[in-house]
Order: C-alpha cells, then structure tokens, then sequence
C-alpha cells in the first residue's frame, strides 16, 4: 500500500483497549479537539489481528509484540484522523513519550498511564505514516473533508 503524499497532513490517532475500558475516550478526544485540530474520520472499532500485524510490522522482531497484538486487539479501539498543519508532530507532542513514566505532565501519557504495554493512545511518527495508517484503518466513504463553519482558518 502507498499512500500518497498529496494533499493536508494528517495523522492516525486511535485510544486504545486500555483508554475505551477506563472511560477514557471523551478525555483525549477532548485534547486534539481544544488544540485546535480538524477531526475528518472517527470510529469505535474491533480490530482484527491481521490489521494490528499490519499497523505494526516495523515491530514484528521485538519481543513484545505478541503481547503488543493481544493488547490491541483484547477489546474496541477508537480510531481517529485529524488534519492540520504540523499536527503529526504537534500530536506526538500532546500524547508524551512512549513510556508513560517519563512522558511529561501534562501530556495524555504522562496525565492518564503508567505501563508502556498500556499508553492509552497512538499517534502516528511521520506524516507519511499518518498517510499509511489513515488508509489502512478507514475505508473509502469514512473520512469526511469539510471546512469547520465557524473556524474556516483550521484548513
Ligand atoms: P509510540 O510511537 O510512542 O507508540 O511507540 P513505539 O512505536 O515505539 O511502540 C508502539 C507500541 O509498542 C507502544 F505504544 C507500546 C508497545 N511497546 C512495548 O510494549 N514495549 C516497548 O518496549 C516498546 C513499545
């Protein structure tokens, strides 16, 4: 699959199993929301485990990731786009490091987790890959392309 690099950035952020059982989804939606970003696709979603292989194959050596699979596929995920400029980067920054033990106050890790086998959230590392895994979790007919009435400038 290649995703074309025509047209907006935009990125690949899904809650995870962990973020959906504790109620968690309102809350990091509410973040990319306030920051500003336009939200284009926006799903709950039973992921199969041929799709969690897919997302993560650049992992497949690591020994974690059986454990990595079992855990996104244990339960419903919610699955988002967003579009902006920049916001690849700018959404890494407000979810925090990888291990929520060292991701700053303040960002969704460092506020709502403490394992790393159970950070709550995803957002994808490179505008390319926002690209990739916006493709590979929505179909044709998921994505909507609107301008926000009262905030035209989002786009
Ligand atoms: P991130 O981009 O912050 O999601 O981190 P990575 O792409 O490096 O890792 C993806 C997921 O693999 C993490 F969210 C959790 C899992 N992981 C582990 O379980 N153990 C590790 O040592 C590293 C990552």
């Amino acid at each position: 699959l290649v995703a074309s690099m025509e047209g907006p950035e935009e990125t690949y952020i899904m809650v995870k199993p962990d973020g959906v059982q504790r109620g968690l989804v309102g809350e990091i939606i509410s973040r990319f929301e306030k920051k500003g970003f336009l939200l284009k696709g926006l799903k709950l979603f039973q992921c199969p485990k041929d799709l969690a292989e897919e997302h993560y194959k650049d992992l497949k050596e690591r020994p974690f990731f059986p454990k990595l699979i079992e855990y996104i596929t244990s339960g419903p995920v919610v699955c988002m786009a967003w579009e902006g400029a920049g916001v690849v980067a700018s959404a890494r920054k407000l979810i925090g490091a990888t291990n929520p033990l060292q991701a700053e106050p303040g960002t969704i890790r460092g506020d709502l987790a403490v394992q790393t086998g159970r950070n709550v959230v995803h957002g994808s590392d490179s505008p390319e890959n926002g690209k990739r895994e916006i493709a590979l979790w929505f179909k044709e007919g998921e994505i909507c392309e609107w301008v926000p009435a009262q905030a035209p400038w989002l786009r």
